[in-house]
């Protein structure tokens, strides 16, 4: 089946009881049981819900993987992939990932034995010279957050694989729409599913997908035993969200696109980065790696930090806000926001300047976006 059908039925048929055509929201924390030892196929809601699994069927479905795990947060789906690490293991990640996955790595991973290295994601050579006998995982984000530069995951992949290292992909930005890791050789996708996904910035929530049952055996008994599972309810939203995937990406596309190549053009804009540019230093990578370039944006504005102040001052429709991959656009100031937990020192090294502006481009009507984006630039 293709994409628009699974993202509709999978994990999602009538409900066998009633014939409920939406997958009812089983809000139980437990459930009786015929005798000892004798469940009618589930238990307790942490180890296992019908509406979670529902949603865990449907996220294998749309990576093309044979197996999902749901989290209550894109944090908790990384923390339950780094569930696989040992004191004295070695983590290679790219070097433009979430704030909030380098604190993680960096202040509780880090403090517990795990060794992490930053080699540009952009560069599988250099990924590939920094896998020690000691690694064990290498993170992946692309497109990058927040700079939007893309990672040869085929390459990558390759170079894990021969070394015996498991090769896992924040595919949040993408989304699965546009990218399937796990078809280009990834072995473990993540996702913050409070983006794309869910898709109206609702929630929070999380997404594993593997193929290796192994792998899955170990993630899912740390998804009960660490206890960081979404509620019945955030699940079913999710689903709600994961129905219209297909019919938002391609209208957060064509408005992104739209935005990127009106702020690359515009004088007040330094450098304005999205995959879909073809100016962009990925850009045949990204064409033969994803299905499109999705509706991030990020740009470089003159004047430094004051102009990052006027500008978010004077937007209208788009919102100062963390996150993206809702419906509504949000402007975000990466340096202040999202990536406020990497050091100044980091941040200038990864490329994150003073004057960098991230913008989560919604599904408004294109004109209204381009007319607010021009009268915040006027006079710039
Ligand atoms: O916020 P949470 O659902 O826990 O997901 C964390 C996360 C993981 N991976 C990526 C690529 C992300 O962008 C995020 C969260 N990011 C934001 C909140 C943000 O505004 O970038």
């Amino acid at each position: 089946m293709k994409f628009e059908t699974l993202a509709i039925h999978a994990g999602q048929e009538p409900d066998a009881a009633t014939g409920a055509v939406t997958t009812p929201v089983y809000q139980t924390s437990t459930f009786q049981q015929d005798g000892i030892g004798k469940p009618r196929g589930y238990e307790y809601s942490r180890t296992g819900n019908p509406t979670r699994a529902a949603l865990e069927t449907a996220l294998a479905a749309l990576e093309n993987g044979r197996h999902g795990l749901a989290f209550a947060s894109g944090v908790a789906a990384t923390t339950a992939v780094l569930s696989l690490l040992r004191p004295g293991d070695h983590v290679v990640a790219g070097d433009d990932v979430y704030g909030g996955t380098y604190r993680l790595f960096e202040r509780v991973y880090r403090p517990l034995g795990v060794a992490f290295d930053y080699p540009p994601a952009t560069d599988a050579d250099a990924i590939a010279a920094a896998l020690r006998p000691e690694t064990r995982l290498v993170w992946i984000e692309t497109p990058t957050n927040p700079l939007l530069r893309i990672a040869d995951l085929q390459r990558i992949a390759d170079a894990t694989r021969a070394r015996g290292v498991r090769l896992a992909v924040d595919n949040t930005f993408a989304s699965p729409f546009l990218q399937r890791p796990l078809e280009l050789g990834a072995d473990i996708v993540v996702h913050s599913a409070t983006k794309y996904l869910g898709g109206h910035s609702d929630l929070i929530g999380g997404a594993v997908i593997v193929n290796d049952d192994e792998i899955h055996r170990r993630i899912r008994f740390y998804q009960n035993a660490a206890g960081a599972v979404p509620g019945p309810w955030d699940c079913w939203l999710t689903l709600r969200g994961i129905k219209t995937l297909a019919v938002r990406m391609r209208a957060h596309e064509r408005n992104a696109r739209a935005v990127a190549e009106f702020l690359a053009a515009h004088p007040a804009v330094e450098r304005a980065h999205y995959p879909g540019l073809p100016g962009h230093p990925q850009h045949e990578l990204a064409r033969r790696q994803m299905s499109g370039f999705g509706g991030m944006v990020s740009f470089e504005l003159r004047g430094g930090f004051a102009a990052v102040e006027r500008f978010v001052a004077r937007v209208r429709l788009f919102i100062l806000a963390e996150s993206l991959g809702g419906v509504e656009s949000l402007v975000c100031y990466p340096p202040r926001m999202t990536h406020a937990a990497l050091p100044p020192s980091e941040r200038r090294r990864r490329g994150i300047g003073d004057n960098l502006v991230r913008l989560s481009v919604g599904i408004e009507d294109p004109e209204d976006l381009l007319e607010d984006l021009r009268q915040a630039l006027a006079d710039a």
